[in-house]
């Protein structure tokens, strides 16, 4: 899977060369590079942002850097899933993370200050499937680690990624509720106690203790889940 990420801050991204997603892209499972937006300017100062029409408070970036840059990076087949991180879009979770990483390529615009100016939405809509995604209902300083999260969330579900498989698979069993809580050794530290039932080796026991956990949390934590 391709991924690029077009910013005006490429270093943001220098994380992606670590850990899992730095082996995948070791492995050529993954190939992500980020893309300086201000390299798709032609003045001097290399601008990026413009006051908006209409006045208000702050700057909106500008259309034609965006133009320069998916013009290039955008199949000329529409294969490409163009993804803007902003508050304003669907939520994202982990179905749309998993309907991602079925893609062969995906461009995040990350944009900064106000927002982008809205003709580039428009025109990218015609060229390329377009998917504005939140992560949550909170503003950032800009979509570059909205989209790190994305591309965190979806590279894991690329067959290679992850080394332990069961760990997937078990996620999808527990599918909906949250996560039972989970330990290990040593049996006590600090006077608090491995509840019994999950060192008693009785494995039907365990999984419905797990169960009853998972369910219990979820309505205590996120009831929401479970409408
Ligand atoms: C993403 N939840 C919050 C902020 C405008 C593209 O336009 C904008 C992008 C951002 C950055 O994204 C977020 C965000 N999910 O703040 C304003």
């Amino acid at each position: 899977m391709k991924i690029q990420a077009v910013t005006i801050f490429p270093e943001f991204f220098d994380v992606l060369d670590i850990s899992l997603l730095g082996k995948a892209q070791e492995q050529n499972i993954l190939d992500f590079s980020a893309v300086n937006l201000r390299d798709y300017t032609h003045d001097k100062h290399r601008t990026v942002d413009d006051s908006p029409y209409g006045g208000g408070a702050g700057m909106l970036m500008k259309a034609e850097p965006w133009g320069e840059a998916l013009d290039e990076l955008l199949a000329k087949d529409g294969s490409t899933v163009l993804v803007v991180p902003t508050p304003a879009g669907e939520l994202f979770n982990q179905e749309l993370a998993a309907e991602l990483a079925t893609k062969e390529h995906i461009v995040f615009a990350c944009g900064r200050y106000e927002g982008i100016d809205q003709r580039v939405f428009d025109w990218a809509a015609t060229k390329s499937e377009m998917k504005m995604i939140s992560l949550g209902d909170y503003v950032l300083n800009g979509g570059e680690v909205a989209a790190l999260a994305m591309i965190e969330a979806i590279a894991r579900l690329i067959p290679g990624v992850i080394g332990n498989a069961e760990s997937l698979v078990e996620e999808s069993h527990s599918n909906g509720l949250l996560e039972y809580p989970s330990y290990t050794k040593p049996a006590i530290w600090r006077d608090l106690e491995v509840p019994e039932v999950l060192r008693s080796g009785n494995h039907a026991e365990i999984a419905k203790w797990r169960l009853e956990q998972a369910i219990e949390r979820t309505k205590r934590i996120r009831p929401d889940l479970l409408d």
